[in-house]
């Protein structure tokens, strides 16, 4: 049967992973629409030799759509994803639109599959820092009840889109010939100050909320809260922008209700499904986002229990933004489709 699937915002850092992810999966689709906004429409892709146009998004594109793959934005979800639905596609959005929305399943394939029958025609695709660190904190909640979470974030510049790797190479070039940077994007475009990532980190992703936390880190405590099925869990996160690439760092701390042995924690993660050990000191093994970046999988090192609560554990968790964070996992989405739609590949 023909699987006809469309990405909006195409040609964006994500939409382009998306394609790439689709090809990597050997995702079967017979039909591959590109859309994006007019400023992109009649732009030819080549992929795997085969030439492509982008199209200018409308609710007309997604008549003859089966599953689309949203990741224009937010206002572009809110714009489209009811259109579509009311035109028989499945959106797997990858905005923050309809994420807490009780209606719509916020899935982690390896955390919480089972939500995917719940869907009403929309299903969100989490925050790449509460992916990663949900993947990897899933197994250990199962076993051993996390109270509290006290997570440092260490993200790439690609979580901001295309402009801001532009930025972040701008702004090292500048400082490396002994120019002023002249930032005007980062921390976050529609604010009033501007600060230069190359050479720097910057403790703000997206703008503040009244309890002075970030809504990137509100999105860690809200998100985990829904995909773990559990409010009970005390997040508190700090979200800072690093001079990366591609790849964001989680340096993680947890307290559990129930005891645990170190060793059987690198058992269950050794075992868990998406999560890749790298936790060997004595080898210098730990993960790191420059050797993470273009991998599927959460890398997690650096385990080891706090020098004074007795159920306190230190974890540091790595993967690549845009394809767990965002295209892999939406996609992951889209093969739960095909396995309920009986579609083999
Ligand atoms: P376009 O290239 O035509 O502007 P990123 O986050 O990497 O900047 O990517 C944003 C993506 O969202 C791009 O593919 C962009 O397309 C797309 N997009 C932005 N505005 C619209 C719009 N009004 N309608 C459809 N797609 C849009
Ligand atoms: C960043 N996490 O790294 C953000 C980008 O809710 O999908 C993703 C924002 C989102 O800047």
């Amino acid at each position: 049967r023909p699987v006809r699937v469309a990405i909006l915002g195409a040609t964006g850092a994500v939409g382009k992973a998306m394609i790439e992810t689709l090809l990597r999966r050997k995702f079967p689709f017979t039909t591959l629409k590109l859309l994006a906004s007019a400023r992109s429409a009649g732009q030819v892709v080549h992929i795997q030799g085969v030439p492509y146009t982008v199209e200018e998004a409308t609710p007309e594109s997604f008549a003859d759509i089966d599953v689309a793959l949203f990741s224009a934005g937010g206002d572009i979800s809110l714009r489209f994803a009811k259109e579509a639905v009311a035109r028989g596609a499945l959106v797997i959005d990858n905005t923050s639109a309809y994420r807490m929305d009780k209606s719509v399943p916020l899935i982690v394939p390896e955390v919480n599959a089972d939500a995917f029958s719940t869907h009403q025609g929309i299903i969100a695709n989490p925050n790449c820092s509460t992916i990663q660190m949900v993947v990897a904190l899933a197994p250990l909640h199962r076993r051993y009840h996390i109270r509290r979470i006290v997570v440092s974030t260490y993200q790439a510049a690609s979580g901001a889109g295309e402009r801001a790797i532009e930025e972040l190479r701008e702004t090292s070039r500048a400082i490396l010939d002994g120019r002023a940077p002249e930032p005007s994007l980062l921390p976050v475009a529609k604010l009033k100050n501007h600060y230069p990532l190359g050479f720097n980190v910057i403790p703000q992703i997206d703008v503040f909320e009244e309890n002075g936390f970030t809504k990137e880190e509100m999105k860690m405590v809200r998100e985990t809260h829904k995909i773990l099925g559990d409010e009970s869990i005390a997040v508190t996160p700090t979200a800072v922008r690093v001079p990366v690439v591609y790849g964001h760092s989680e340096a993680v701390y947890i307290e559990t209700e129930l005891p645990f042995v170190v060793d059987d924690v690198r058992t269950l993660l050794r075992d868990a499904k998406g999560v890749t050990l790298q936790d060997d000191p004595t080898r210098q093994e730990y993960p790191q986002p420059y050797f993470a970046a273009g991998h599927f999988d959460v890398f997690v090192g650096r385990i080891r229990r706090d020098l004074y609560a007795e159920n306190g554990l230190n974890l540091w968790i790595v993967s690549d933004n845009i394809l767990k964070g965002a295209a892999y996992n939406a996609v992951q989405i889209a093969e739960l489709w095909l396995r309920q739609e009986g579609i083999t590949a």
